[in-house]
């Protein structure tokens, strides 16, 4: 059915997530959060398409605006942060959201008030499955007064059991919760790790904005049309090229990476690599701008631990894992130098992991490096 689905033209999101969940059941809510987002990244689009006009560039100026990596935020990680919790919210779907700008897991539990409201009035609740939210609002916003190319990043998990009793207000046993108990179960259920993934994509704001997703059978690319307000299936089926000829990396970063690292990126830049091509180099600094083009053109693209950085850049929760569950899905590799990082476990919600990912044969060969050090 998906590809069914797939092989058609002018297939709007909203109507591809209803044939899919028509098809599938079980991915009823699924659909529900998918509209979410979009919508949340239409509006996303259209705020980060008229920042400039609107005066919401720069520093949030309230002066205490320091997210829990110590960053400062922008005015736009605050907004487009507040569009996606809201968004994701009412869909009554989530037990949990985590966000890269929440320094702790948030339960959705305001919306559940409301339903306890609800259960003393005639209304029937609808039960199903629920899930767990991760997001990036804004990746690479450093870049985004500069009209650079930024973007949403998001994966969905299952909420596990322990979550379940979220929903009520009260534990197990039907004693009211405390919020340090409902703080430990809303992590307890986001720490999990990419192969429990149902869902992950991220959508490119840039020359066009792109909302591209995995439901864990292959990888579908949509364009936002601005005319009709719709995102439209324009890339069915992303199949990564085998091999590339770019690489992705901050170079900058060169004299601090792993020898491993330095070897192969110095073979590529020699022509002295399993393609005998010299490649080319391009690095955005916004990871989806640049796995976006990876996935199209193929190539490799990665933030490899450092010196300085044990752990590279990247988060774990809401950047290297969806962007590796995507990867995979579209036939490529996502490693942190030998080990895949689907099967990390997360200790901690902004962990972070080295990621490099990309074409199979470019990373295999990355990987070759790494395995032939100690
Ligand atoms: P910002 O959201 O702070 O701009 O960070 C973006 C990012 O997490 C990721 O999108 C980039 O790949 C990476 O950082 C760039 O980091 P360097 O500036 O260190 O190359
Ligand atoms: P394309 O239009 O072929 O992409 O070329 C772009 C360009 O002229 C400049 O915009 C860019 O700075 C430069 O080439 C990049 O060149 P290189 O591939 O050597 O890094």
């Amino acid at each position: 059915v998906f590809d069914e689905v797939c092989e058609m033209s002018g297939v709007t999101l909203t109507r591809y997530m209803m044939e899919i969940s028509r098809a599938n059941p079980h991915l009823k809510e699924i659909e529900s959060l998918m509209n979410s987002i979009q919508t949340a990244c239409k509006t996303i689009s259209s705020l980060v398409n008229r920042a400039c006009i609107t005066k919401m560039t720069g520093y949030q100026d309230d002066g205490c605006s320091i997210n829990v990596q110590g960053e400062q935020q922008k005015k736009l990680d605050v907004l487009t942060n507040d569009v996606l919790k809201k968004a994701l919210r009412f869909t009554g779907r989530l037990t949990v959201l985590a966000s890269e700008e929440e320094d702790e897991p948030v339960s959705m539990e305001d919306r559940e008030r409301i339903y306890a409201d609800l259960r003393n009035s005639d209304v029937v609740l609808e039960e199903g499955n629920k899930y767990v939210a991760c997001f990036d609002p804004l990746d690479g916003s450093s870049n985004v007064d500069a009209s650079i190319p930024v973007g949403t990043i998001f994966g969905i998990f299952a909420s596990g059991e322990e979550t379940e009793c979220l929903l009520d207000d009260e534990d197990l046993d039907g004693t009211p919760m405390d919020p340090e108990s409902r703080a430990a179960k809303c992590l307890m259920s986001t720490l999990q790790p990419g192969t429990n993934l149902v869902a992950a994509g991220y959508c490119l704001y840039s020359s066009s904005a792109h909302l591209v997703f995995t439901l864990g059978r292959g990888v579908n690319g949509f364009t936002y049309d601005t005319h009709i307000g719709e995102f439209v299936l324009t890339h069915p089926n992303i199949r990564i090229p085998e091999r590339g000829q770019i690489y992705s990396f901050n170079e900058a970063n060169r004299w601090d990476w792993d020898s491993p690292m330095q070897e192969y990126v110095t073979s590529l830049q020699m022509g002295q690599g399993q393609s005998g091509k010299r490649y080319s180099s391009r690095y955005i600094g916004s990871m989806v701008g640049d796995v976006h083009r990876t996935l199209l053109y193929g190539g490799i693209f990665g933030y490899p631990a450092d010196a300085q950085n044990r752990d590279g850049k990247l988060r774990l929760l809401y950047e290297a894992a969806p962007m590796a569950f995507l990867v995979e899905q579209a036939g490529g590799l996502a490693l942190t130098g030998k080990n895949r990082i689907m099967e990390i476990r997360p200790r901690g919600v902004h962990q972070r992991v080295p990621c490099i990912l990309g074409s199979r044969l470019d990373v295999e060969e990355c990987r070759s490096f790494y395995n032939a050090s100690k």
